[in-house]
């Protein structure tokens, strides 16, 4: 490790030091806690939505897994529910890495109060993002706001003093934490030799104050107050000093390893709890979708079209072929969870218009008219970046153009974004052909409007994207646009997976590729642009054909051909390896996808061995040195990596791994040295099928990735408030060569203002640094994404690297105070002997200063509940709900318009209270009004 890294190396070395552990052992871990609670909670959101649209619900085996899980919720797969657990669950294992020294997010050093301020500001976040449909950023600071909660239990002393329950007061602002010990108050003694069952002082016990362990580093220089107890382990050097020990929990080795157990119970509790409230505030729906569980494909779908001039014959084709595309899918399990719309021009580009509405979106599409444009060339990859910056990840984004890009300088933006977002990028190009140009050139047009040619350079650049996105290029005429746009969408299915990939410029040697066809595959097919000179094709059984051209044969059931895209279903009744031969004297690309529910999703880390860690990065891994991947299979519980090969995807050159599996579908794989050209991820393994056998599969990524000999990193606040100004740090370091690197930053919207040194000199082992500083307008929404990417690119060898980080806006919040249910009137079972129903009438508000009542909705009893907002008070909301005695029990939750929650609960037979069972609305102060409303209640129970 270089000596710049100093400070770095200071925090790694806190192994194991700062909360649960982090890769398997047989203590509980971050991972494992995080990854309970949101099963449960995921089952019960399921429960309750299939039980609201009348479905029957069966609940998966216990223990749960993510593909049990997602089947019993209906998800179309369980790829887009482990990304999200994944991303949650990396961003909380990263709180060690990146704010190991900050007491707060461990709940170290008695730091109590800004433990909680880092909860409750994080949960304001991930709801205001939910509530703008951000389900990744949300992801993301979820993920970082967990970690601190689940240290609670391992750090301070909850568990000593006897709690069975977790700490509520965690998740709210109003509210007081606890007993928190006094600064000069003594907390513990020093342990007794290695025995520390004793050492946290009677006094402390006995009158239930909250502590926590003290913890530092840094050798002679103690932070500790006297009299105050430790954190404790190897690393923490205020442990050798009186009092002597720790009073941790992070694992069984600890100090207090006799309590891990009930620390991680209280900690998975914890998280439910949090996830819940996060679920009330969101709705059912949308919180599934935070979570990737959604009907549909669960991804967005993206136009980017060009609107000049010369696109006037062109639009309206293009306005047929996307609308016949987007009411195909609508109601398949491919509806799209969203739709994004860049009209690009010259010299304009956007707005961005994003929804889930598709009949709106098709009308905006049509709305679109094409003129302007100027010369030639037009701001396509503009158009691409706002789209792509936007855009949630693995979407699928179609561009229609008939022109040059003249932004070309954007292109390893657009690159970098691409392999971040993993991302297919498919290009439809018009008026390429010699047909259409004859078309053109007959054609009268004005002055400055020229025809289109877009020659074979500027259709490299598309096919350069197209290579990094796994998408294609298609050159097609207009009138083939409907059919180019069908074949498509039988790609963008949710789970399609990827066999083979190939893109090559041909020598003179004709090239074989193979592939191979597994049980679980289906609808095979074989897509190839570029029109080679000869395709043969074997299957495993041996047959060889030909296959140019149109027509079906024992190998193909069906061939299709549009623009220089030709694709081949094939016939697949034995599984085994097929063979592809290819002759070409033109560039070509070759791509095999198939149906399955057996995938993989993969991220580079940087693996620290110091804390047997690993930190998922935002930016390419370091080129030509060791690096490591994860792997994560989905769509089964069973499957096995045997083996992960990184493969050039301009070449054949492959770097194999070495595997290493660490549970629940996870593997770390390690390789020697990490390719700088374009490559993909080879993933082939084993799983058991239906009959008890073993059999292979191999995947391949669908979009490439590429290391670099820069690397660069940076991290996102929780949070960022309109009219400041937020300065986000970034780092580079180059390992061999050094030299001058310019900078580049770009956003996700034209409104926000960044800035950045232009660019800054780099030394081989030395640490540069600089400083991003981003201001976004004050009328910004909470829960809006800023995307910020931040993009070096150096001289020489240095070659390019970037980081792409998600800054979630948040506006500040006075209301910490829950809405109130008050009971206007109530009819209840008991009073009436002759009702079979009972009705129950209620006043929600939000108090005096609160922000008014955003939504209030039924989550147990199934009788009718109306709303109506009162009419002298559009901050309250009236409702009545009926429902038959033999549905005794109702529970309405109520949300305020920044997040706060109440869960008001009634039972028909109650009489203890005229009617009212309880109402669990959390504020102290509603039950005051609750005591008010049943004082009412008494002498008013007729409705
Ligand atoms: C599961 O989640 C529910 C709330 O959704 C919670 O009441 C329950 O305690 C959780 N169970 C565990 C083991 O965390
Ligand atoms: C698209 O064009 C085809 C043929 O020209 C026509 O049959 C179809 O109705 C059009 N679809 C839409 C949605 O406009
Ligand atoms: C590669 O990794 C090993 C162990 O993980 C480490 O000891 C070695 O120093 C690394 N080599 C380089 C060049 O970083
Ligand atoms: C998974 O594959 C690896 C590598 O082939 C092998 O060592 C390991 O035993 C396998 N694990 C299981 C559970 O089959
Ligand atoms: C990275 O550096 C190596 C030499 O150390 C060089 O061979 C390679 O081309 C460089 N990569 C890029 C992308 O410049
Ligand atoms: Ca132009
Ligand atoms: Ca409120």
């Amino acid at each position: 490790m270089s000596p710049a890294l100093g400070i770095l190396g200071l925090l790694l070395l806190r192994s194991g030091a700062e909360g649960f552990g982090i890769l398997p052992g047989s203590s509980q871990d971050h991972l494992e806690i995080t990854e309970e609670a949101i099963l449960n909670v995921t089952v019960q959101a399921c429960r309750a939505l299939a039980e609201a649209e009348g479905n029957d619900f069966s609940p998966p085996p216990q223990p749960f897994t993510i593909t049990a899980v997602a089947v019993a919720c209906r998800s179309e797969n369980s790829k887009r529910f482990q990304q999200a657990i994944t991303s949650i669950i990396s961003r909380n294992v990263r709180v060690d890495l990146v704010q190991a020294l900050n007491a707060s997010f461990h709940f170290d050093d008695e730091s109590f109060v800004g433990g909680r301020d880092i909860i409750t500001s994080g949960l304001r976040t991930v709801k205001a993002n939910n509530v703008q449909q951000n389900f990744e950023a949300a992801q993301e600071i979820l993920g970082m706001i967990l970690h601190p909660l689940q240290d609670f239990y391992s750090h301070s002393n909850w568990v000593e003093i006897g709690n069975e329950f977790p700490n509520s007061n965690l998740i709210r602002s109003d509210t007081s934490i606890g007993n928190i010990a006094d600064v000069t108050r003594a907390t513990c003694r020093s342990c007794d030799g290695d025995d520390c069952s004793n050492n946290i002082l009677e006094d402390i016990i006995q009158e239930q104050i909250l502590t926590s362990g003290y913890f530092g580093i840094i050798p002679f220089v103690s932070t500790k107050p006297s009299g105050k107890c430790s954190h404790g382990g190897a690393l923490d050097l205020t442990s050798i000093i009186e009092p002597t020990g720790g009073i941790n929990k992070d694992t069984f080795d600890s100090e207090h390893g006799f309590l891990h157990t009930r620390a991680a119970n209280l900690a998975v509790s914890a998280t439910s709890e949090i996830l819940e409230n996060v679920r009330q505030a969101t709705g059912d729906v949308p919180f599934l979708q935070m979570l990737g569980i959604s009907r549909g494909s669960g991804k967005a779908l993206c136009f980017v079209i060009d609107t000049t001039q010369s696109m006037s014959d062109d639009i309206a084709a293009v306005q047929n072929a996307t609308s016949s595309f987007i009411s195909s899918q609508v109601g398949t399990p491919n509806e799209p969870l969203s739709y994004i719309l860049v009209p690009f021009n010259d010299p304009e580009f956007g707005p961005l218009m994003r929804t889930t509405d598709p009949q709106l979106f098709m009308d905006s599409i049509d709305d679109l008219s094409a003129s302007g444009g100027g010369d030639e060339g037009e701001l396509s990859l503009s158009g691409l970046q706002l789209a792509l910056s936007n855009a949630p990840q693995s979407s699928d984004i179609f561009l229609f153009t008939d022109a040059p890009a003249k932004d070309r300088e954007l292109k390893s933006t657009v690159i970098a974004l691409i392999e971040r977002t993993q991302s297919v990028v498919y290009f439809l190009i018009t008026g390429t052909g010699e047909n259409s140009r004859r078309r053109r050139r007959n054609r009268v047009r004005s002055g400055l409007q020229q025809h289109k040619r877009i020659a074979s350079g500027d259709i490299q650049l598309y096919q350069d994207v197209a290579l990094a996105a796994g998408g294609l290029v298609i050159e097609l005429e207009n009138d083939e646009l409907l059919e180019a746009t069908r074949i498509i969408g039988q790609m963008s299915n949710s789970s399609m997976v990827t066999l083979l990939q190939a893109s090559r410029t041909p020598g003179q040697d004709p090239e074989t590729f193979t592939f191979a066809v597994d049980q679980t595959s289906n609808n095979v097919r074989l897509l190839i642009t570029g029109r080679p000179d000869l395709i043969s094709l074997t299957n495993p059984r041996g047959i060889t054909r030909i296959v140019n051209g149109m027509g079906i044969d024992v190998l193909i059931s069906s061939s299709e051909m549009v623009g220089n895209l030709q694709t081949l279903a094939l016939r697949t009744e034995d599984a085994g390896t097929w063979r592809v031969q290819v002759e070409a004297t033109a560039p070509y690309t070759l791509r095999a996808t198939s149906q399955s529910p057996l995938d993989f999703l993969f991220d580079f880390v940087e693996y620290i061995p110091s804390k047997n860690t690993f930190d998922v990065l935002d930016s390419r891994p370091a080129a030509n040195t060791n690096g490591t991947l994860l792997v994560t299979l989905t769509g089964s519980d069973t499957a096995n990596v045997t083996m992960v090969t990184l493969v050039e995807a301009a070449s054949s050159v492959e770097v194999e791994g070495v595997v290493e599996p660490q549970g629940r579908g996870n593997f770390l794989v390690r390789f020697d040295t990490i390719p700088s050209l374009p490559f993909v991820v080879l993933v082939e393994g084993t799983v058991t099928n239906a009959s008890g056998e073993s059999i292979s599969f191999r995947r391949l990524s669908e979009t490439t990735s590429r290391g670099s000999n820069l690397t660069i990193r940076a991290e996102a606040e929780l949070n960022f408030v309109p009219g400041m100004v937020l300065s986000v740090p970034f780092f580079l370091n180059t390992e061999r060569t050094g030299g001058n690197v310019s900078i580049r930053v770009t956003t996700n919207n034209p409104l926000y203002t960044v800035s950045a040194p232009s660019s800054l000199l780099v030394e081989p082992g030395v640490t540069a640094n600089g400083t991003v500083t981003l201001s976004v307008p004050l009328n910004t929404p909470s829960g809006t994404t800023v995307t910020l990417v931040i993009e070096a690119e150096g001289t020489g060898d240095l070659g390019i690297n970037y980081i792409v980080l998600r800054i979630s806006v948040l506006n500040p919040v006075s209301d910490f105070t829950s809405p109130v249910c008050e009971v206007v009137c109530i009819v209840n079972c008991v009073h009436n002997c002759s009702t079979t129903s009972w009705e129950l009438s209620l006043r929600v508000s939000d108090g005096t200063g609160g922000t008014g009542v955003e939504r209030v909705s039924l989550v147990q009893g199934n009788g009718t509940l109306d709303l109506r907002r009162a009419p002298d008070d559009g901050d309250v909301v009236l409702a009545t709900y009926n429902a038959s005695c033999a549905s005794p029990d109702a529970e309405l939750v109520a949300v305020d318009r920044v997040g706060n929650v109440a869960t008001c609960a009634f039972n028909a037979f109650d009489t203890s209270s005229g009617g009212v069972a309880s109402s669990r609305t959390r504020t102290p102060l509603s039950h005051v009004a609750l005591a008010l409303a049943l004082g009412v209640l008494l002498s008013l129970n007729v409705c």
